[in-house]
């Protein structure tokens, strides 16, 4: 008999239906009560499919008492209760590792793309500017200071990838990174005020909120740029826009917002931001290698009752 699964959130197309032949899978979004459905259906389940946005709340953990495995598409972990896992002695697997690479290109996509306007240039050629005027100069890349916040995974590839670039790299982190060759800043707004770019890299959740806020920013000044492609949480919103809106500094490449899918409307306005729609590791071959990852931990938890990639250890 297939284990019965509930899926809370959506997976890669192939592998949504590799996880229908495995297990007996319950979309919980198809319900029209999803609430209704959990407390009549939700003991029935035994594994939880979820993916890094959608995660799996204390309430969503609670209505499934025979819990016993949650996997999740994805590295982050701000929206999944572990500490209601690790109570219940629920095994949480997830996908770190194969998304770094595609992570670290998009934030040297969103940092190219914003210093020397490649979309704003665009615009300017479809729009059919370029017969009547010259286009703005940009900002130069290469050779400049990059500012890493959070030298985990991710920032340590970002880091890799500015070497092609000649550029300088200092990091901030809750503490010196081990065999990191780059200079440890324990102030945020004094890497802001050093960096000519500043990456955010940090993990999302309730220790960095707001850890980018008017005062990091302000530092940051009218010729540094900022990149997230962290979580919109990071970054005091609010403050980033009336930033961008008032010139305090240069411009931003946003891959992630504090309400996803809505962005600030001030922001479509604005000449000196690219926004793209949270897709940092969306390409084919990271959402398969994420998806190959997914399905394996709930395979080897199964067989061996451990997960392969285990987000509590
Ligand atoms: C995805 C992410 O948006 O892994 C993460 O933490 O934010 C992304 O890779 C997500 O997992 C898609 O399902």
């Amino acid at each position: 008999m297939k284990p019965k699964l509930l899926q809370h959130g959506r997976l890669p197309p192939t592998i949504e239906s590799r996880l229908a032949h495995d297990y007996n899978v319950q979309a919980l979004w198809s319900e029209a009560d999803a609430k209704e459905f959990l407390q009549t259906r939700g003991s029935e389940f035994v594994a939880l499919a979820t993916n890094a946005i959608s995660g799996a709340s204390r309430e969503l953990i609670a209505e499934l008492p025979a819990l016993r495995v949650i996997s999740s598409l994805g590295v982050g972990l701000d929206a999944m209760s572990l500490e209601t896992a690790k109570q219940r002695g629920i095994a949480v697997g997830y996908t770190p590792g194969v998304l770094n690479d595609c992570v670290a290109d998009t934030a040297f996509a969103l940092l190219m793309n914003v210093a020397r306007r490649v979309s704003a240039a665009d615009r300017f050629v479809r729009t059919g500017q370029w017969p009547n005027a010259s286009f703005p100069l940009s900002s130069r890349v290469s050779g400049k200071r990059l500012g890493i916040v959070g030298m985990g995974r991710v920032g340590q590839v970002i880091a890799k990838r500015s070497a092609g670039f000649d550029m300088t790299v200092r990091y901030s982190n809750l503490q010196p990174v081990a065999d990191v060759a780059y200079q440890y800043v324990e102030s945020l707004s004094e890497l802001a005020d050093w960096a000519d770019f500043l990456v955010i890299a940090v993990a999302g959740g309730a220790e960095t909120e707001h850890l980018i806020n008017a005062k990091v920013l302000n530092a940051l000044g009218p010729r540094g740029y900022l990149i997230n492609i962290a979580r919109g949480t990071v970054v005091d919103e609010a403050a980033l826009v009336d930033a961008l809106v008032n010139r305090r500094i240069a411009g931003a490449g946003l891959d992630v917002f504090a309400n996803e899918p809505h962005v600030p409307q001030a922001l479509f306005e604005l000449d000196n931001v690219v926004l793209l729609p949270h897709v940092s590791s969306a390409t084919e071959e990271t959402r398969l290698a994420m998806g190959e990852l997914f399905l394996d931990n709930l395979k080897i938890f199964f067989s061996t009752g451990r997960v392969t990639a285990s987000a509590l250890e």
